[in-house]
Formats: structure tokens, C-alpha cells, sequence
């Protein structure tokens, strides 16, 4: 693939905890924010940093590869209903980290802005990048020995007065080159109750099919059940594996925030379950190991990453090490400067052209944000620090 690690001297150490902790957020008034804006696209409202987490979306489509172990369990899988399975359990578990982050929002990045993720344990390199504003667009390609995985996500949002719900557009797609296979799958619903006040938690509801595009053996079904305030079926998602004829072959049950089981109770087994979360992770934004290590900026990757990339980003660096004015300020800083280089564009009938991916239009007409592979290629020779490159910031 094209991740080849070069220039990236293995690192044993990962940070094990961010540098500051979540500010305190109290004193913002989001129903001011929400009230001055209602029936318009909240992608549209300018939201103080104090909201956001210090990661961005681009950072946030990473983290659904929190465990591509269970692709590479896949790649090795014969039974092509087992690896189904095993590919429904990852799907469930991109869900996970969500638990603990109803708190706060991303970043939304630049247009422009990148983002890149190695990692020799587990093998895989990761690259992202904003290709529309509005409608923000992020587009990212992950390959591995074993995998590739690419999705380009939209969402629309709906914002019901104590709730908001987002929903995303796009289909996310993991190819095993051992079989063959190229799986595609869509996302669900994500709901962010009790915006205004109480305490916020986070759900997701709606149908996922799996299904892989390069044979019919079998598809996927999964249901991520709506709870209700008196039961107990709180982040349940039910599903089925189904061969060609209809019949289930394998049963699912599960808590996207606790595991997957396949079989019937009491005989199920266990397919995944989620790593511990570190200590005090309610001091620091509900993050997960992964997460933590995600916008490390360890000094001997500053020289080969493009300065476009999420981890130069001012305001999300200040906001990480706790300094909430200087983020505030830089945001509206950064954000005249993108408004500044739009308005001069659209003077001069200038498109944005995205750097690394390319818009395709599929077998089924829709348009697809796809890798051009230039990333890797150009990380090496000439090097990022040896180009031209955008100045986001
Ligand atoms: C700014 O983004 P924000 C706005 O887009 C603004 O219109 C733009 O100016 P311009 C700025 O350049 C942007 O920086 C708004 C919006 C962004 C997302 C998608 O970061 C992720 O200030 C949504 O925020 C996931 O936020 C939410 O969209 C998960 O980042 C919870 O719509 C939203 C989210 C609403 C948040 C509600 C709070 C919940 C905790 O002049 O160029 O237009």
C-alpha cells in the first residue's frame, strides 16, 4: 500500500494523557447561540471554542479505526459468515468512543485542512482531508496490509430545541484484499440530548446494512434500537447475519458502548469489547487512549507532516493545552482568514480544488470524494517542508 513508514522513526511511547484538562464551559449560554439562529444550518453559526473537544472531524473518522484488530481478524477469517460477523463488530465498535462524548463537538476544520495518522502497531497509515466547507465534507483513505478503508462524510442537522440530531450522508467502505471483499455500509442517526440544559448524553438509532459488493454469499443487518426513558435498551443493537436465501446464519446482540455477542444467550460469545478507558477521563473530554494519542505532535514528525495538517491548527493546540482565550481568539482569527481567501476566490472564479482526493461519480451516480495518491508519494519526495503549501493559518 502506500503508507510505506518511511521517515517515521518507531515510537514505543504514545502520550498517556492530554496536557490540560476540559475547561469549564458554564458560563456559555448555547441557547443564546441557538435561539438567534433558529431554522438556519447550524453549520453555518460561528460556535465559541469552549464547545468543541481539541479534535477535529478529520481526527474524529481516525478514531472509528480505534480497533482495526477485527479487520485484520477479517482478512484471516474463511467463513465468509463469520467474517461478516466480524466486520458488523467493527462497524459497532467505530460507535464506542462516543459514549463519553456528549460534552463537547469537534473542531470543524478548514477547507484544506489535513490530517495523517501512522501507526506502526497496528500497522496502518490514515489520511484525511476537508474537501468542502459548506457543506463541510471531510474525505479520508486508510490502508494497511491487510485492509483499506475509505468513507466521505456529510451530515445534516436538526435541531429539535432539547435535542439535535445528526445525520450523516455517505456510505463508509472496507476492502479485504485477501477475499476480495469490498464491504459498504451507511450510518446511522446520532442524537445529542438535552443540548440546553441537564446532562448531555449521546445516541445513536436507525438501520445499518453491510453488505459486500463483491459477492452475495450474505448481508448484515443491524439495528440500533431508540430507547425510551423506562427501559433498559439502552445502546442495544440487535442484528443478523443472512445468506443468500434469507435464512439467518448468526445472530448479534450487543451494546455498541459495551460489546458485540454472537449466538443466542446463554451460549453467545463475545466477538468485542472495548479497551478500559484511562484515568480521570472524565477531567479530560471522555477521551479514549486512541483519542488521546491523536493529535500528539511528537517533535520528529513537525518536518514531514504538511503544515495543513490538524496538529499545527492554533486554536485546537490552545484549546488542548488549556488556554481558552488564546483558542478563542486564534478560531476568529483563522476563520476571517478562510472567509478572506473564499470571498477573493469567488471574485476571481476560483474553484477549490481538494490537494489529495479527487470526486468520482459512482456505478449508482453518486459522487464519491476518493484518494488521488499523492500524500505518501509527495511526503517522501520532495517532502511537505520542500513545497509550496497552503497557508490555513
Ligand atoms: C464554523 O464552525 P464551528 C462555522 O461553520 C462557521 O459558519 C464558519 O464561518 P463561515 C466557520 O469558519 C467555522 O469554523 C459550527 C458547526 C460546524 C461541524 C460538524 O466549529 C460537526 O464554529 C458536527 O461550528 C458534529 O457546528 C456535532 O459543524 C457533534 O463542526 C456533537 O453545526 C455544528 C454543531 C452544533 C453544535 C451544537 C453543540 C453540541 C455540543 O463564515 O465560513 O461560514
Amino acid at each position: 500500500p502506500n503508507g510505506d513508514l518511511a521517515g517515521s522513526a518507531f515510537r514505543n511511547g504514545r502520550r498517556p494523557c492530554l496536557p490540560a484538562p476540559s475547561p469549564d464551559c458554564s458560563n456559555i449560554n448555547l441557547w443564546n447561540i441557538l435561539r438567534n439562529n433558529i431554522g438556519k444550518d447550524l453549520s453555518k453559526v460561528s460556535m465559541p471554542v469552549e464547545l468543541n473537544e481539541p479534535l477535529n472531524t478529520l481526527q474524529h473518522m481516525c478514531e472509528e479505526l480505534e480497533y482495526t484488530e477485527l479487520l485484520d481478524r477479517a482478512a484471516d477469517t474463511e467463513d465468509p459468515y463469520e467474517r461478516m460477523a466480524i466486520m458488523a463488530a467493527f462497524v459497532i465498535s467505530g460507535y464506542s468512543s462516543t459514549y463519553y462524548r456528549a460534552g463537547s463537538k469537534p473542531f470543524n476544520p478548514l477547507l484544506g485542512e489535513t490530517y495523517e495518522c501512522i501507526r506502526e502497531d497496528k500497522g496502518m497509515c490514515f489520511i484525511a482531508e476537508q474537501v468542502s466547507h459548506h457543506p463541510p465534507i471531510s474525505a479520508c483513505h486508510a490502508d494497511s496490509n491487510k485492509f483499506t478503508f475509505l468513507q466521505d462524510v456529510r451530515w445534516k442537522n436538526k435541531f429539535w430545541g432539547k435535542s439535535m440530531e445528526i445525520l450523516p450522508i455517505g456510505t463508509v467502505n472496507v476492502i479485504l484484499p485477501s477475499f476480495g471483499d469490498h464491504y459498504e455500509w451507511n450510518k446511522v442517526t446520532t442524537c445529542v440530548h438535552n443540548i440546553l440544559s441537564g446532562r448531555r448524553w449521546i445516541e445513536h438509532y436507525g438501520e445499518i446494512t453491510i453488505r459486500n459488493t463483491k459477492s452475495s454469499a450474505c448481508i448484515c443487518k443491524l439495528t440500533f434500537v431508540k430507547g425510551n426513558y423506562w427501559s433498559s435498551n439502552v445502546n442495544e443493537v440487535q442484528g443478523f447475519v443472512m445468506d443468500q436465501e434469507g435464512k439467518v446464519v448468526r445472530r448479534l446482540f450487543g451494546k455498541w458502548h459495551e460489546g458485540l455477542y454472537c449466538g443466542v444467550p446463554p451460549s453467545a460469545r463475545c466477538i468485542w469489547r472495548p479497551g478500559s478507558m484511562p484515568t480521570d477521563y472524565e477531567l479530560y473530554y471522555g477521551f479514549t487512549r486512541f483519542a488521546i494519542e491523536l493529535n500528539e505532535l511528537c517533535p520528529e514528525m513537525q518536518d514531514l507532516l504538511p503544515p495543513t495538517d490538524a496538529r499545527f491548527r492554533p486554536d485546537q493546540r490552545h484549546l488542548e493545552e488549556g488556554n481558552v482565550e488564546m483558542a478563542a481568539s486564534e478560531k476568529q482569527r483563522i476563520e476571517d482568514m478562510q472567509r478572506t481567501r473564499r470571498k477573493w476566490q469567488d471574485e476571481n472564479d476560483i474553484k477549490h480544488e481538494p490537494r489529495f482526493f479527487k470526486k468520482v461519480v459512482d456505478a449508482n451516480q453518486r459522487e464519491r470524494w476518493v484518494t488521488n495518491n499523492t500524500y505518501w508519494e509527495l511526503r517522501k519526495s520532495p517532502g511537505f517542508i520542500n513545497m509550496e503549501n497552503p497557508n490555513l493559518w
